[in-house]
C-alpha cells in the first residue's frame, strides 16, 4: 500500500529523515516547514496523511492540527502527532486536538510504518463514502454529520483478559465520553459471540492474555464480516514490541503500552469511537441517498427509474425460468377533479392513501411503483393470467370499497382504472408495460373503476 504523506518539522534535518524513511518504503512525500505552510498544502495537495511535529515556532502542532480538522478540506486527513520522548501530556493534548495517532521521537520505523499503514487504510475506505457523503450535503439531501454528536452516544467495552481488571479503564472513567460502560471478558470465544452478536461497540484485548492466543482472537474478529469493522484496541508491555507488529499487521485499530495512562487510554478509546461512528453514519447516509434515487418521496413506492431497472430483471428472469409473470396498470380517476375541488394537498394526501392501500393488496415480491403523477405499475413474478385478474379486482375493492378520509374529515370517494397484461415470448419490459397501458386506457373508455385484460 502506498500513500501520499505530508511531513511538516520546523527543523530541516527532521523532515529530511521522516522522508528518507517514508521514500525508502515508496511512499509519496510532501513536506512543510511550519503549520501555516502545512494548512495550506494540505488544502491545496490533499495528502493522504499528515505526521506533525508538537514543537514549532509560531503555530505549533496542537493548534496546526486543530485548524486542518476544522477546516472542510482538510478535516478528514488523518493527523498522526510527532512528541518528544515520553511527553505524556502532549500525547494526551494531541489526541484532544483532534489527532489521529502519534509518534515518539526518535522515530521508531516500526511505528511509522505501522501508524501510516493502518491509518491510511482507515481514509481508503472511508473516502468514497464520504465524496458521495459531500455530493448528498452539496445537493441538500443530506446534512455534514456534527462529529461531536457522536461523543454523546451510548457504547460498550469489551475488555478481554485475564485479569480481573484493568485499573486504567475504571480509573479512566472521568475522561471517557459520559456514556460508556465497560464489560470484562476472559473466554475469548465469548467476546467473539459477543462481538457477532453486535453487543460491543469497542474491544479492548491484553496481549499478555495467556488463557487464550490474543492474536489469533484479533485475527478472528477481522476475519469476519460482521465483526471487520469493530475498533480493536491492543494493550500490550514493552517488552511485547513484536507483538504489537503483528497484532497491527492483523489489524488492530490502535495500542496502548503498559503502564497504561488513564487519559490516554480514554482519548484512544475515544477516537476509535468517533472514527467508527463516522463510518456508520456515512454508511446510513449512503443507504438514504440511495434510497432517494430509488424511491418515490411522496408515496413511498419505488420511482420509475427504479421501475426500469428492477422490472428488466424480473421480466428476464421470467423468460428464463419461464414462469408467468403479469403486469398491472393502475389510474386514479379523474383526479384532477379532485385536485380542482379540494386543493393539491388533498390530492397529495390521495396519493399517498391510495399507494397504501397498493402495497397491502400486492405481494410483497411484487413490484409496486409510482410510475407517474397518479399513475402505478404492479410487476408481479410468478403471476398468471388468473391470479393477476384476481389481484387487479382486488385492488379495485381495496380502493372503491372505503371512502378516503381527508385531514378536515371530509370523505370522499376514489377510484381507479386499471389494465391487465402477461408477459408474451420476446416481451421487453417496455411492451409488456405498453399492452397494460392500453387496456388501462380502454377500462378508462368504457367508463373507469373496472379492469380490462389486454385480450379483452
Ligand atoms: P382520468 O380518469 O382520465 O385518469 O382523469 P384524470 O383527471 O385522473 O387524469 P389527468 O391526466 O387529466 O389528470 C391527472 C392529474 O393528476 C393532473 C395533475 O394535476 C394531478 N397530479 C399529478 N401528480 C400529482 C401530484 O403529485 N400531486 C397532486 N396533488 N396531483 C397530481
Ligand atoms: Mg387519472
Amino acid at each position: 500500500m502506498t500513500a501520499r504523506v505530508l511531513v511538516v518539522d520546523d527543523l530541516e534535518p527532521n523532515v529530511k529523515l521522516l522522508e528518507a524513511k517514508l521514500r525508502a518504503e515508496y511512499f509519496e512525500v510532501m513536506t512543510a516547514l511550519s503549520g501555516e505552510e502545512a494548512i495550506r498544502i494540505a488544502a491545496e495537495q490533499q495528502p493522504d496523511i499528515v505526521l506533525l511535529d508538537v514543537m514549532m515556532p509560531g503555530l505549533d502542532g496542537f493548534e496546526t492540527c486543530e485548524r486542518l480538522k476544522a477546516n472542510e478540506k482538510t478535516w478528514h486527513i488523518p493527523v498522526v502527532m510527532v512528541t518528544a520522548l515520553d511527553q505524556q501530556a502532549d500525547r494526551v493534548a494531541g489526541l484532544k486536538a483532534g489527532a489521529d495517532d502519534f509518534l515518539t521521537k526518535p522515530v521508531q520505523d516500526i511505528a511509522l510504518f505501522a501508524r501510516v499503514k493502518s491509518l491510511t487504510r482507515f481514509k481508503q475506505m472511508t473516502d468514497e463514502l464520504r465524496h458521495r457523503h459531500e455530493a448528498g450535503a452539496r445537493m441538500g439531501v443530506l446534512s455534514q454529520a456534527d462529529l461531536s454528536k457522536f461523543d454523546e452516544q451510548h457504547a460498550t467495552i469489551l475488555a478481554v483478559t485475564d485479569c480481573e481488571s484493568i485499573p486504567a479503564l475504571d480509573q479512566g472513567s472521568e475522561h471517557l465520553p459520559k456514556h460508556i460502560s465497560v464489560v470484562y471478558e476472559n473466554d475469548a470465544r465469548m467476546a467473539l459471540e459477543a462481538l457477532r452478536r453486535g453487543e460491543p461497540d469497542l474491544v479492548l484485548i491484553d496481549l499478555s492474555m495467556e488463557s487464550y492466543d490474543p492474536l489469533r482472537l484479533c485475527s478472528a474478529i477481522r476475519a469476519f464480516d460482521m465483526t471487520r469493522l469493530a475498533p480493536l484496541l491492543a494493550i500490550a508491555s514493552r517488552d511485547e514490541t513484536r507483538h504489537v507488529v503483528r497484532a497491527l499487521e492483523l489489524g488492530v485499530s490502535d495500542y496502548l503500552m503498559t503502564p497504561i495512562d488513564s487519559e490516554e487510554l480514554a482519548a484512544r478509546v475515544r477516537t476509535q469511537l468517533r472514527r467508527m461512528r463516522h463510518i456508520e453514519h456515512l454508511r446510513s447516509s449512503f443507504d438514504q441517498t440511495l434510497e432517494m434515487a430509488i424511491m418515490d418521496q411522496l408515496t413511498g413506492l419505488y420511482n420509475r427509474r427504479f421501475l426500469g431497472a428492477q422490472g428488466s430483471r424480473l421480466v428476464e428472469e421470467a423468460h428464463k425460468s419461464g414462469e408467468p409473470l403479469a403486469c398491472l396498470m393502475v389510474d386514479i380517476d379523474h383526479f384532477k377533479m379532485v385536485n380542482d375541488t379540494y386543493g393539491h394537498d388533498a390530492g397529495d394526501h390521495i396519493l399517498k392513501e391510495i399507494a397504501a392501500r397498493l402495497t397491502t393488496s400486492v405481494r410483497g415480491s411484487d413490484l409496486a411503483c409510482r410510475t407517474g403523477g397518479e399513475e402505478f405499475a404492479i410487476i408481479m413474478p410468478r403471476t398468471p393470467r388468473e391470479s393477476a385478474h384476481e389481484i387487479a379486482n382486488r385492488v379495485l375493492r381495496a380502493v372503491s370499497g372505503d371512502k378516503v378520509k381527508l385531514d378536515d374529515g371530509q370523505t370522499l370517494d376514489v377510484t381507479v382504472s386499471i389494465g391487465v397484461s402477461i408477459l408474451h415470448e420476446g416481451d421487453k419490459l417496455a411492451t409488456v408495460l405498453k399492452r397494460a397501458d392500453e387496456a388501462l386506457y380502454r377500462s378508462k373508455q368504457n367508463g373507469r373503476n373496472q379492469v380490462t385484460d389486454e385480450a379483452a
